[in-house]
């Protein structure tokens, strides 16, 4: 579509639908005259853009026109319905957009249910927070479910309805509001790839009511199905075959990802557009600050492709970013896109995800760290780590999901690795079955058919401490605890906001209970999904305890990370270090720069006077870790598992 189309149209369309909106809403429009102001700036500027994607998506059907007035008036009811702190928030943010960058930010997620109990119980636990410099707190989903299965809570039944179990919706508006207070960002799902099949939507559906029938993907026969199917990937194999799902009571064939249950929504239909865009705001409006978009990959199909990362996937969320920027422009996106690093990447932009988990790097921090070499890993990361200024990675290594093996095949056949082949390993490896294996993983979704596999447990575990434990092995005790403090290390220095799985901050190892639960025996991803109850106020370990240690180990180096301006989130510049056992980065700025080097190898690792004083690093500085003077006149020697944060500030070098 021809540009100045675009432009005249769009804007036409606004003229012509804003007066009879400002009639709909004039008392709020009344009440609060500055910041409407603010609105129709903001709704001027994003205009075009949203007509654009609009366009892109609807604009052949018949009734374009409505679809345009109702994301008007979407938006419109949105700001209108927006509480006045709010809107002071975004006046804030609108002032300091780039606040998300902040050295400053520290991220911690945590299952209500497991964690508190209740909801209403949560800010119990914010000295605890506190402690850690939480600034970003992402509960697990919360919603209405389905009783008995319902993944996790992935499965929505009600996207305006806590879950009674842990709360009502007054205590996650509460809680927004104290941890506001506090300085802490509150994140929460967007699960809008599907709903329950115990949503209303889908209840009205199931009863036959067409309108809503049209809401998901429903096919009376397997004709089409079959040809949709024929480049699907299963996502969940071993619950089941295939992506559809026979429902008896319509006769007909539901499009389901992920379990029977969870039923795809039809973005091709714009009522279902601006439906979850009513509920998106929703929830944006009970102060939920930033919002984890699920499964962003599969939310537009088209046959003969995988349904995956399809261009109109992107358009959906650039539109919904249009109309939050709009509405409610303190509202941030971060995708969860566990797909190919190249189309991770392409979900990352200022008019889409300003955040996004970073699986790349989490994935190939466990494999450098069952192969003791970094080459994969420093290959992968110098090609890929960079992303769209303004945005940030949120780096993790353990979420409650499964680890998949993300990395590129070409990346891994350049430097002479199978792919294949190292894919089986690592899962072998991970799953202890590997001679010689430290770590303590279970295997999640085996694909006889395709060979696949994904790996689940906690840090702990996987990292080899669990074994250690059990073989009461002080040596071996004490290498998994540089381990785990070495991947922790890196997720606190490299560019990007941590993103603590809490429990992992105390060492939290792997609970096998869920195998006598007949809800969750097949879903092994629960073994790390286990109760972590704190106490609230005090120190909650005992000083000689592992878990003291790990947590203020933890916590150090949080602090030392918040008060050193070169881990201000500017990027990461991915350094050759002449050693294929150490991974090392550059963060810097105007001031000076602080050269990471991290060793996945359990004995001594070198980095030559050379390679050091490539990077201006010639002579004595400080090292931020163990807070001493190092002279790396005559190179770096670095211990097993153990990392150097060496500063070099500038102007000031002996
Ligand atoms: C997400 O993950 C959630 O994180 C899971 O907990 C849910 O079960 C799922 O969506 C359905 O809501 O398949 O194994 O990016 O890897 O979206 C995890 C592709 C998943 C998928 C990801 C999905």
């Amino acid at each position: 579509m021809a540009e100045s189309w675009i432009a005249e149209h769009s804007l036409k369309t606004l003229k012509r639908l804003l007066p009879d909106i400002e009639q709909e809403f004039a008392t709020p429009i009344k009440n609060r005259e500055a910041h409407w102001k603010g609105f129709t700036k903001r709704l001027y500027s994003e205009w075009e853009r949203l007509f654009e994607n609009l366009h892109r998506l609807y604009g052949w059907q018949y009734d374009f026109f409505y679809t345009l007035e109702q994301v008007l008036r979407v938006v419109t009811r949105a700001w209108a319905e927006r509480p006045d702190r709010l809107i002071e928030l975004d006046c804030e943010r609108e002032a300091d957009p780039e606040w998300f960058l902040s050295r400053e930010m520290v991220g911690g997620v945590l299952y209500v249910d497991l964690f508190s109990d209740k909801l209403a119980r949560l800010p119990d636990h914010i000295p605890y927070f506190r402690q850690l410099g939480l600034t970003y707190l992402h509960l697990m989903p919360l919603f209405a479910i389905p009783h008995g299965d319902n993944d996790g809570g992935y499965a929505v039944s009600d996207y305006r309805a806590v879950n009674p179990d842990i709360g009502g919706m007054e205590d996650l508006n509460r809680l927004a509001r104290i941890l506001r207070k506090e300085g802490i960002s509150l994140v929460i799902d967007f699960v809008f790839n599907h709903t329950s099949n115990d949503h209303i939507w889908a209840k009205k559906a199931a009863a036959g009511d067409p309108e809503f029938q049209n809401y998901y993907y429903m096919f009376p026969d397997r004709t089409i199905p079959d040809q949709y199917q024929a480049n699907l990937r299963d996502i969940f194999p071993t619950v089941r075959k295939g992506s559809f799902t026979w429902v008896d009571e319509i006769q007909r064939w539901v499009w389901t990802t992920f379990n029977s249950f969870q039923w795809d929504l039809n973005y091709s239909n714009p009522e279902v557009f601006t439906a979850m865009a009513e509920e998106m705001f929703f929830l944006a409006n009970q102060g939920i600050e930033i919002l984890r978009l699920d499964a962003v990959a599969f939310i537009w199909k088209r046959i003969g492709s995988s349904c995956e990362n399809l261009d109109e996937a992107h358009i959906i969320i650039q539109a919904y970013n249009a109309m939050a920027k709009i509405a409610a422009p303190a509202l941030l996106f971060k995708s969860e896109a566990i797909v190919h690093p190249d189309e991770v990447i392409r979900y990352i932009g200022v008019d889409e995800c300003r955040l996004s988990y970073n699986p790349l790097l989490m994935a190939l921090l466990w494999e450098s760290l069952a192969t003791g070499e970094t080459r994969l890993l420093n290959h992968a990361m110098h090609r890929r780590n960079r992303i769209p200024e303004k945005c940030s990675w949120v780096n993790y290594l353990r979420c409650h999901d499964d680890i998949g093996w993300t990395f590129d095949d070409a990346d891994a056949a350049a430097i002479g690795i199978d792919p294949a082949g190292h894919r089986k390993f690592l899962n072998d490896f991970y799953t202890g079955r590997f001679p010689g294996s430290f770590a303590r993983g279970v295997p999640f979704q085996y694909n006889p058919d395709t060979g696949d596999l994904r790996v689940c447990g906690t840090l702990a575990s996987l990292a080899g401490l669990e074994a250690a434990l059990e073989r009461e092995d002080p040596d071996l005790i004490e290498t998994a605890v540089r381990r785990i403090d070495l991947l922790r290390s890196i997720m606190l220095s490299i560019g990007g906001i941590p993103l603590i799985y809490l429990g992992d901050e105390w060492g939290m190892m792997n609970d096998y209970t869920y195998l006598s639960d007949p809800m969750k025996v097949n879903d092994s991803r629960w073994v790390h999904r286990r109760k972590n109850y704190r106490k609230s106020r005090d120190d909650p370990f005992s000083r000689d305890s592992l878990e003291w240690r790990f947590f203020h180990e933890m916590v150090r180096l949080i602090n030392i990370r918040k008060s050193m301006t070169q881990f201000q989130n500017t990027g990461t510049e991915i350094i050759e270090t002449g050693n294929g056992r150490l991974f090392g980065y550059l963060r810097e700025n105007s001031v000076g720069r602080i050269l990471v080097v991290n060793n996945f190898s359990n004995v001594h690792q070198r980095v030559d006077q050379n390679e050091l004083s490539a990077l201006g690093f010639k002579g004595r500085f400080m090292e931020l870790v163990e807070n001493r003077p190092i002279n790396v006149e005559s190179g770096l020697l670095i211990g097993p598992y153990r990392f150097v944060w060496i500063l070099f500030e500038y102007g000031s070098v002996d």
